[in-house]
């Protein structure tokens, strides 16, 4: 079984994707917060990503890595500087010095969420950035890209949708990803045999879409799950119509309008 790091952990996606991964992958575990029901193929180390020292430690002696660690909603400067962008930077070094060549980055829809609803995206676009938290996900690609260059590093850079059990409103019909669809798409990242540097989108097979997925595709992901299973019952519940007429017609919904921490811990 092979040794794979999961940062960021114990928070909603790394929850999802100890479920899926149980008996497929002997799993360390970081986070700041404490995981304390860990599994026979799982083990926890406390990593704050800002130390480097500390996450040499982690890194060391694995097969792989899914960096999901840092903050996955806005946040000002100083926090998102810390966790996402020298967390990521230490991420790719430490594993350029224990030699871990493979790595899978949950990006975000966020690196692209100034591109209008009308407009389908493919990972060829450039990226549009929505917010500060957006940007640390462009740099984290960007970053992915200059270790796979100049190191050799084996990188796919997921820009997820939004991970949930079923979509939970009007906008997450266009980019929902169910945990199973996004745990299959991960595998790909960390088992296929020809990754060099790679940009796929984290979507189920959702017919409101609006990022062209070929490059999955391409690689072998075949999503399970359709989020228009749900739309009925979602559209009866939510307007399309937010109140925010710039959120509602861009992808990137409300961060795009926000200015300092939305959905605080
Ligand atoms: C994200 O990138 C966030 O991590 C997640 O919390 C969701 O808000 C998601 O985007 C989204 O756009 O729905």
């Amino acid at each position: 079984m092979k040794k794979i790091l999961m940062t960021g952990a114990a928070g909603v996606v790394g929850t999802f994707l100890r479920g899926e991964f149980r008996g497929r992958y002997h799993l360390r575990l970081t986070d700041m917060a404490a995981i304390d029901d860990c599994g026979t193929d799982e083990e926890y180390v406390k990593a704050d990503l800002s130390n480097l020292e500390a996450i040499q430690n982690a890194v060391a002696g694995v097969d792989g890595i899914i960096h999901l660690g840092g903050y996955s909603v806005e946040r000002e400067w100083e926090s998102i500087l810390n966790a996402n962008i020298i967390g990521c930077y230490n991420i790719y070094e430490a594993a350029r010095l224990n030699g871990v060549k493979r790595i899978v980055f949950a990006s975000s829809n966020h690196a692209v969420g100034f591109y209008e609803r009308e407009t389908t995206i493919d990972h060829t676009d450039r990226t549009r950035p929505d917010t500060r938290y957006g940007l640390t996900k462009v740099f984290g690609e960007s970053l992915g890209s200059l270790y796979a260059d100049k190191y050799g590093a084996e990188v796919m850079n997921i820009r997820i949708g939004n991970v949930a059990e079923q979509p939970i409103d009007v906008r997450r019909l266009s980019i929902w990803i169910s945990p199973r669809d996004l745990a299959q798409l991960i595998s790909i990242g960390l088992e296929h045999p020809d990754i060099n540097y790679e940009i796929v989108y984290g979507m189920s097979d959702n017919k409101r879409a609006w990022w062209n997925n070929a490059n999955a595709q391409r690689l072998g992901y075949a999503p399970q799950d359709r989020s228009e299973e749900y739309a009925a019952e979602v559209l009866a519940e939510h307007s399309a119509d937010t109140g925010d007429a710039l959120a509602d017609a861009l992808q990137g919904g409300d961060f795009v309008t926000a200015e300092s921490i939305i959905h605080p811990a």
